[in-house]
């Protein structure tokens, strides 16, 4: 099988590459190793950002975005017993974020590709990458059990953290830049009435907890735990308790329980692998960078990757000029650690760190009060929330 760019990967970078390549007459294949309907169904990120959207809608994306999404102008921290709220819409002068989940980001992309008769081959894992450092690199896969080999021009690693393609990076040339912080995120979904409409978070001594609208009539909940624990931990009536004393303050509306319909714990962890390109394989999304949830940023940087990496492929075969595909680990890594700091420094924020001093525990007090109290802490943070310019 030959094409013009092999992607290995149906995440949203992946499947948002492939639609943003056709769009240029660019052909390519994407190889993914699990069933489509698991691809599609899966519950993770929730939250895009003004240029997610506008990125979407610009490629004829953006019905469902429109019917669905629900936007979003301000986000409630609460600590100390009160509301601190950031019209970010407002700091911003009309950004704005969206409630959209990411297995709808999902179907809307297949939906697209398959409507253009995409090559997408699922159930295929991909084995092994040949020939990265040559004009003609070659991926190989099984498919039932049988090898196959794609041959292409460009290879792009949008397999995750857990996928392969960055072990092609020779190690002498890639570096590791990584942190595991000491807890974990017990995630659920109740179908419950969201108390209120914007995304709230709790900052309290127990533990980190959040609130988002998933739908009008239920919502995504979110408490700090430990790293390793176990969703049987957590029996019902401990997960409301801890939610109605982590997010409530008096004067306002506390949480509404509901029927919980799914429970997982996540790990958290920044990560930063570069460069995200050798020869003529690229890395974009989950496969090059990890943020911790707290600033809901995965997909959205998934995003960012593949619109710089989609323009600089496009003036290769368009008009045979390679600088903007020289310069794509660049590009993105000078944003990407933006994203990083803005996330990592939330999360240090808002998450409460076992045997911290009293010293500490102030100072992230006086770091919560000055970003809500003050004009630049609200800028600051309203900026980096709806998304910071992609360069492409
Ligand atoms: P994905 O979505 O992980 O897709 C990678 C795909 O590659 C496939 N694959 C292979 N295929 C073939 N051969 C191989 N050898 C392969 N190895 C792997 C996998 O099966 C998979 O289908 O990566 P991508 O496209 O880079 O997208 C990244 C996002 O999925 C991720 O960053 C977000 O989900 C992160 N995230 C959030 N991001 C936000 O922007 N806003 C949020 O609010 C937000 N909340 C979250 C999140 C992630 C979470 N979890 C579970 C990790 C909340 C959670 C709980």
């Amino acid at each position: 099988m030959r094409t013009q760019v092999g992607i290995i990967g149906a995440g949203p970078a992946g499947l948002m590459l492939s639609h943003m390549l056709h769009l240029e007459g660019i052909s390519s294949v994407i190889i993914e190793r699990s069933a489509q309907e698991h691809v599609q169904s899966r519950l993770r990120a929730g939250v895009l950002e003004q240029g997610t959207v506008e990125m979407m809608r610009s490629l004829g994306l953006g019905e469902r975005i429109g019917q669905l999404g629900l936007e979003q102008h301000s986000i409630d921290f609460r600590f100390g017993g009160e509301s601190h709220p950031i019209n970010f819409h407002e700091a911003t002068g009309g950004r704005s974020a969206w409630v959209y989940p990411q297995h709808e980001v999902v179907k809307d992309l297949m939906t697209a590709r398959s409507a253009a008769g995409a090559r997408m081959l699922f159930e295929t894992p991909v084995t092994a990458l040949e020939g990265i450092d040559g004009p003609t690199p070659v991926v190989r896969f099984e498919k039932d059990g049988v090898a196959g080999e794609l041959h292409c021009d460009f290879v792009v690693g949008c397999d995750g953290f857990r996928g392969i393609s960055r072990h092609a990076i020779p190690a002498q040339k890639a570096q590791v830049h990584d942190r595991i912080y000491p807890f974990g995120w017990l995630g659920i979904l109740a179908e419950a009435r969201p108390a209120i409409k914007d995304i709230t978070w709790g900052c309290h001594e127990d533990g980190f907890a959040m609130m988002s609208i998933r739908t009008p009539s239920i919502t995504r909940l979110y408490l700090q735990c430990e790293p390793d624990d176990s969703p049987d931990n957590w029996s019902d009536d401990r997960i409301w308790a801890a939610l109605h004393k982590r997010l409530d303050v008096p004067g306002l509306p506390t949480i509404n329980e509901g029927r919980i319909t799914q429970k997982g714990v996540t790990a958290m962890r920044s990560f930063l692998f570069e460069p995200m390109q050798h020869g003529r394989l690229f890395l974009a999304g989950d496969a090059a960078h990890i943020v911790p949830p707290t600033g809901a940023k995965g997909l959205n940087s998934a995003m960012a990757d593949v619109k710089v990496l989609a323009r600089a492929i496009e003036r290769h075969y368009k008009r045979g000029a390679d600088e903007l595909l020289e310069r794509y680990s660049a590009t993105c890594l000078k944003r990407m650690w933006l994203v990083q700091r803005f996330s990592a420094g939330l999360c240090t924020m808002v998450h409460s760190f076992a045997g911290d001093s009293s010293f500490v525990r102030r100072l992230q007090r006086a770091d919560l009060e000055y970003m809500t109290g003050t004009h630049a802490g609200r800028l600051q943070f309203s900026e980096n929330f709806t998304g910071l310019p992609v360069d492409a």
